[in-house]
């Protein structure tokens, strides 16, 4: 292992025969190098025309020539639409937070149409005052704004048999960040009054849609750090993701950030719902399940170069990028290998790692044209360190769906295309 003062970074001079050799590259391909470039040389329309007015889109949607950065499903485990999910493309994006309008997006029961209104936040149970709160009494409580990643459980979750998904949208696409506007649950807990011990107290969370997705969750956790939000990334959240108001459970499965959230119960137990038994529970090698599973491990994947993403360069220099994250807190290092595994270089993290955030990592690199075995390993701030799916597979067989956080391959080939693999 290498450690940062030693990761290849390209020298100017290196730089200068990289791209040398990458022009000479694209000569070989073409005459196109010696003619004259009319995108230099010609006037273009948009130089001699006028563009749009500020009128032209109020409310603004990418540029066209971007129309295929879309969420996409994957077909075979999309059996209807409503009751179903779809992917984020991390593939394309860049930095870390992801735009609403790509954001995976997860229903039970379809995505439910409320206005603020119409809204009600209940609070009941184990409470001294039973309160029911509107969305204008909630803009009365002290706000906070945080960034958080939100993972669904079963992300990665087609992988555990094989490798089977080619592409990083639909291998790890089953998560989004984003940044949260809303007041701590805490306060809104503590204004129905919580009253005598409450170790040990769970609350149960439900939302206003027909599933209603009930989640049980440790008291401790609901006065920690869950915040009902209201805006991401500074705007109201769209109506896939819970108008007007949902939960966020930092670090915690997706399935926990109960969206058009309508009621919080204080119970002495947890309720033991569908979505906490049947469902989100993991399968171990022999044949048992964990109870519980809530915190999301930690987790990498490179999203350039990888299968949606193939390599448009000749050799020389070249970046590779990707996410980490971790549930448990802030993600310290990354390594990338290209040699599936034998050796790793430590990346660059594009800042410090944030708890319970995605981070973007850069290994500013040469590439000799060869074929790579790709891989990231991301590790966290408790000195966890991703495992490899033969070690995860050791404890969890392949049976599981859910929780699956093991380093994942990517084959890059010499004509820069990349496919989803196994190394053994
Ligand atoms: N009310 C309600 N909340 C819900 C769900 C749902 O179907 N109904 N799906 C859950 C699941 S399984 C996940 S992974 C996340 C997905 O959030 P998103 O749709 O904003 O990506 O919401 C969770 N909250
Ligand atoms: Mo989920």
């Amino acid at each position: 292992m290498t450690d940062s003062s030693n990761a290849i970074k390209p020298s100017r001079r290196a730089f200068l025969s990289g791209a040398a050799a990458a022009g000479a590259a694209l000569a070989a391909t073409g005459a196109q190098a010696q003619a004259p470039d009319p995108m230099i040389t010609e006037v273009q329309p948009w130089a001699s025309g006028l563009g749009d007015g500020v009128d032209a889109s109020p409310y603004g949607l990418p540029i066209r020539h971007e129309a295929d950065v879309v969420r996409r499903n994957v077909e075979w485990l999309t059996a209807d639409t409503i009751s179903s999910i779809n992917f984020t493309p991390i593939h394309a994006l860049d930095g870390t937070i992801t735009p609403q309008g790509c954001a995976f997006e997860r229903h039970h029961s379809g995505a439910i149409d409320m206005t603020k209104a119409d809204y009600r936040l209940m609070i009941n149970g184990l409470v001294d005052r039973p309160l029911i709160f509107t969305y204008d009494d909630l803009l009365r409580f002290p706000r906070e704004n945080h960034v958080y990643f939100c993972e669904c459980a079963a992300n990665t979750g087609m992988e555990w048999a094989g490798a089977q998904l080619n592409g990083a949208q639909f291998t790890h696409g089953m998560i989004h960040n984003m940044e949260y506007s809303g007041v701590p649950l805490r306060t809104l807990l503590n204004e129905a009054g919580l009253s005598g011990d409450m170790a040990g107290k769970w609350i149960y969370v439900e939302g206003h849609d027909a599933s209603s997705n009930g989640r049980s969750i440790p008291m401790e956790k609901a006065l920690d750090d869950v915040l009902v939000a209201f805006k991401a990334n500074g705007e109201a959240l769209r109506k896939e993701h819970g108008y007007p108001v949902r939960l966020v459970v930092p670090g915690w499965e997706g399935n926990m950030w109960i969206k058009w959230l309508r009621r919080v119960e204080v119970m002495d137990n947890a309720v033991e719902s569908r979505e906490e038994t049947s469902k989100y529970t993991d399968t171990l090698a022999d044949g048992t399940s964990r109870k519980w599973t809530w915190v999301m491990d930690a987790k990498s994947v490179i999203t350039s170069p990888s299968p949606q993403a193939p390599i448009k360069h000749g050799p020389g220099p070249m970046v590779i990028s990707g996410l980490a994250w971790s549930g448990q807190g802030a993600i310290t290092r990354v390594d990338v290998s290209k040699d599936g595994g034998i050796t790793w270089e430590t990346a660059r993290l594009a800042k410090p790692g944030e708890r319970m955030a995605l981070t973007r990592f850069y290994l500013d690199t040469t590439w000799d044209g060869g074929e790579m075995l790709l891989q990231s390993r991301a590790i966290d701030e408790t000195g966890y360190v991703q495992p490899t799916k033969a070690q995860l597979r050791e404890v969890r067989g392949e049976n599981s769906i859910y929780h699956n956080n093991c380093i994942q391959t990517w084959h890059v080939l010499p004509t820069g295309e990349a496919e989803n693999v196994e190394v053994s």
